[in-house]
C-alpha cells in the first residue's frame, strides 16, 4: 500500500488524504483549494521566481471565520515534493503537515485533503515544512477571523513579512556549515557578544514587495484599522515600527492579550501581532515598517488616508534595527489564560550549539535526540534554557502554551505558539496535554532547525 493510500484510511476524525491531481473528482462542497505553485516577484528591478500558495481565484493564502471548518485540498503543482503546515492551528496530529512526522509529504502533481475545526481563531499562517522551501517563500497568511473582529467592522490589513536572498537556500546553509574564514561558526558558545543573524539577506519583503515599490493601502481618514502582522521570514527577527504613531497590541500569535500601547513591537521569526492603529484625521500616511534585528534593511506597507502624500521610504534605515528581546513580553497578560493548575510534569530543554561547525541541538533532559514525552491530561511545563549567544524562536506544534516565567520572573503571560528565548535566558511555558499524537517542537530559525535544533513531543500510548 502506498503511503498516500494509507493516509486515506486514518479514520473519520482525520481526513488527510492524498491522490493524483488528474484522478481526483470534483472537490466537495465547501472545500477550498490551495495550490503550491511558482510565481514571479520583483526585487531590486530584477524578476525572481519563487514559490507561493494561491487559491484558484488568485487569492493568496486563506481567510476563514471563527467557527468554520478548515476544509482544504492542497494541490502540489510544483515539480518537487512539498507540503503545508498550518502554523498556530491545533489540528489532529496527522493533519499538521510536517513531512514524515504528521504523515507523508505531497509528491509533485499530488494533492492532500484536510478537514478539522479551524481552531483556535486568530492570525495564523501556513508554510512548507519540507527542506528549505520556506526560504523560497513557500508561505502565506492563514487568518481565522475572530467573531469580535468581524463585529467591530474595523478594516483589516494582513501583512506577511519575509526575508529574501538571491543565493539558493542550500548554498546559504552550505556556507554556514563551512564559514569562509575557517573559523568558528556564528553563534558558537565561545562567542561573548550576541549574534543577531547568520544570513546577510538581499532584501526584506512585505507582501512580496520591497520599499522601492511598497503596497499602498487606502484607509479612511479617521477610525481604527486592525493590522494582522506575520513574521514569515526564514531567519530574521523584526521590530515593527509605527514611527510617530502609536498602536494598540490586541493579540500575539493570534491570542488576545490585555491591550498594550506602543510604537515599537518586537516580532520574532514565526510570531504574529495584531495591532490596532487609530487614524488621526491629520491626512498623513502611516508607515508600518519591519526593521531587521541588527540590520539596516527594512520592509513595510503604507496606509494612505484620502489625499495623503507619500514620500520615498528608504530601503535601509540610518541605524540598525534594535535587538529583539523580551522587554515587551514581560508586560503581556493573556485575556484568556490557562486555568490555574499545578504542573504535573516539568521538562528541561537545552538550547545548545557546538563550537565545531554550524551545529545546533535541543537536548531533552540532557539527551540530544530524545523526544519530550507526556501523558494525555497532564499540565506540562517546558523549561527552555538558552546556552548560546543567539536568540531562538521556539515553536511547539499542536498546542497553545502560556508564558509563565522569564529569567526567574513569574508572570501570567501571553498565550503563544512561538516564544523567543534570547541568549542565556531561561523561559518557562506551560500547556495542557490535550491533543494526543506526535508533534514537531523546534527552533523556527530555518537554518538552526536544519542544523539540529529540532525534536518531537510524543504522547505515551496515544493510539
Ligand atoms: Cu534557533
Amino acid at each position: 500500500m502506498s503511503p498516500s493510500r494509507r493516509s486515506l484510511l486514518v479514520g473519520a476524525a482525520s481526513l488527510a488524504a492524498a491522490g493524483a491531481l488528474s484522478s481526483r473528482g470534483a472537490r466537495a462542497a465547501g472545500q477550498k483549494t490551495l495550490r503550491l505553485q511558482t510565481r514571479q516577484i520583483e526585487v531590486g528591478g530584477k524578476a525572481a521566481t519563487r514559490y507561493g500558495v494561491v487559491q484558484p481565484s488568485g487569492a493568496v493564502g486563506l481567510v476563514l471565520d471563527e467557527g468554520d471548518i478548515f476544509d482544504v485540498r492542497v494541490e502540489n503543482t510544483l515539480k518537487v515534493t512539498s507540503g503545508l503546515h498550518w502554523h498556530g492551528l491545533n489540528p489532529p496530529w496527522q493533519q499538521d503537515g510536517v513531512p514524515y512526522i504528521s504523515g507523508p509529504p505531497i509528491a509533485a502533481g499530488q494533492s492532500a485533503d484536510y478537514k478539522f475545526p479551524a481552531v483556535p481563531a486568530g492570525t495564523r499562517w501556513m508554510h512548507s515544512h519540507f527542506g528549505l522551501q520556506e526560504q523560497n517563500l513557500l508561505a502565506a497568511p492563514l487568518i481565522i477571523r475572530e467573531t469580535a473582529a468581524i463585529k467591530s467592522g474595523h478594516q483589516e490589513i494582513v501583512v506577511l513579512f519575509e526575508d529574501f536572498s538571491w543565493t539558493k537556500p542550500t548554498t546559504i546553509l552550505d556556507k554556514l556549515w563551512r564559514p569562509a574564514s575557517g573559523g568558528m561558526a556564528p553563534g558558537g558558545m565561545a562567542m561573548s557578544t550576541p549574534d543577531y543573524n547568520d544570513v546577510d539577506y538581499d532584501a526584506y519583503l512585505a507582501n512580496d514587495r520591497t520599499l522601492a515599490d511598497p503596497q499602498v493601502i487606502d484607509v479612511e481618514s479617521t477610525g481604527d484599522v486592525r493590522l494582522r502582522l506575520i513574521n514569515g521570514s526564514a531567519s530574521t527577527n523584526f521590530t515593527i515600527d509605527l514611527g510617530a504613531n502609536e498602536g494598540t497590541l490586541l493579540s500575539v500569535d493570534g491570542n488576545p492579550v490585555e491591550p498594550l500601547k506602543a510604537s515599537l513591537f518586537p516580532l520574532a521569526t514565526a510570531q504574529r501581532a495584531d495591532i490596532l492603529v487609530r487614524l488621526l484625521g491629520d491626512g498623513r500616511a502611516v508607515m508600518v515598517l519591519a526593521r531587521g534585528e541588527g540590520r539596516r534593511l527594512q520592509a513595510g506597507v503604507v496606509l494612505r488616508p484620502p489625499r495623503a502624500a507619500i514620500g520615498k521610504i528608504p530601503l535601509e534605515d540610518v541605524v540598525e534595527g534594535p535587538a529583539v528581546g523580551l522587554k515587551q513580553e514581560v508586560l503581556l497578560r493573556a485575556i484568556r489564560p490557562l486555568p490555574v493548575r499545578r504542573v504535573d510534569r516539568s521538562v528541561p530543554i537545552g538550547l545548545t550549539g557546538s563550537m565545531m561547525g554550524y551545529s545546533w541541538s535541543l537536548p531533552v533532559h540532557d539527551m540530544t535526540g530524545a523526544p519530550v514525552t507526556v501523558v494525555r491530561g497532564e499540565r506540562v511545563e517546558l523549561v527552555m534554557q538558552n546556552e548560546t549567544m543567539m536568540a531562538h524562536p521556539m515553536h511547539l506544534h499542536g498546542h497553545s502554551f502560556q508564558v509563565t516565567e522569564i529569567n526567574d520572573r513569574k508572570l501570567a503571560g501571553a498565550i503563544r505558539d512561538t516564544i523567543l528565548v534570547p541568549p542565556h535566558a531561561t523561559v518557562k511555558v506551560v500547556f495542557d496535554a490535550d491533543n494526543p499524537g506526535i508533534w514537531a517542537y523546534h527552533c523556527h530559525n530555518l537554518y538552526h532547525m536544519a542544523a539540529g535544533m529540532f525534536t518531537t513531543l510524543v504522547y505515551r500510548g496515544f493510539t
